[in-house]
């Protein structure tokens, strides 16, 4: 077990999670694990088969109801060059409730996740601010404050996002 409260380096870049060389990149998913749009139809299309193949063995064994939101697990990360990815279902964007806290813990959980793998390098993207709705501004805003509180061991923590005004928001904020 490694030492927590390690100082994690916190860092921006513009581009496309999946051709990040990082331990672990995190995937938006959704509950079924089993593909989709956006970040995740990236990882499995440039990942390969091995992905989706682990992802279906997850809900055959563990997950028969799905990944629940907020949650997290971890796959390897097939022919990208990471070594694992890390599915995490965010919440869809609602004007109603508030849905904040899960947003957060999909980042805690997916460091946590990214603890056990003994991973000290994780990318993520802005979880759902594409096809969940979330507004830019706030999601980058939950995603900064969460991943500088959280307690982990990685210590290279890099949001990935993929164009220009999604970083400029991440800036602005960081
Ligand atoms: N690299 C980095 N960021 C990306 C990439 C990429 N290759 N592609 C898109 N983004 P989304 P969500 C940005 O929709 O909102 C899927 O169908 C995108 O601009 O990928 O959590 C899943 O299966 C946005 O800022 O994830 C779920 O059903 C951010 O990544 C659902 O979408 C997240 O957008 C999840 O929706």
């Amino acid at each position: 077990m490694r030492q927590h409260g390690v100082m994690t380096t916190i860092s921006l870049v513009q581009g496309d999670i999946t051709e990040q060389q990082a331990d672990a990149i995190v995937n938006a998913a959704n509950s079924s694990l089993l593909g989709g749009g956006g970040v995740d139809g990236a990882i499995h299309r440039r990942g390969g088969p091995e992905i989706l193949a682990a992802c279906r063995d997850l809900r055959a064994s563990h997950y028969g109801k799905g990944l629940g939101v907020g949650q997290a697990v971890a796959t390897t990360a097939g022919r990208l060059p990471a070594r694992w990815v890390i599915h995490t279902v965010g919440p869809v964007w609602s004007a109603e409730e508030d849905r904040s806290g899960l947003l957060a813990s999909c980042y805690r959980e997916s460091l946590r996740v990214a603890d056990e793998l003994g991973a000290s390098s994780v990318a993520f993207p802005a979880v759902s601010t594409g096809v969940y709705g979330w507004p830019l501004d706030d999601g980058a805003r939950i995603a900064l404050e969460t991943v500088r509180r959280a307690d982990t061991a990685v210590t290279d923590v890099r949001f990935v996002l993929f164009d220009e005004t999604a970083y400029a928001v991440f800036a602005a904020l960081h």
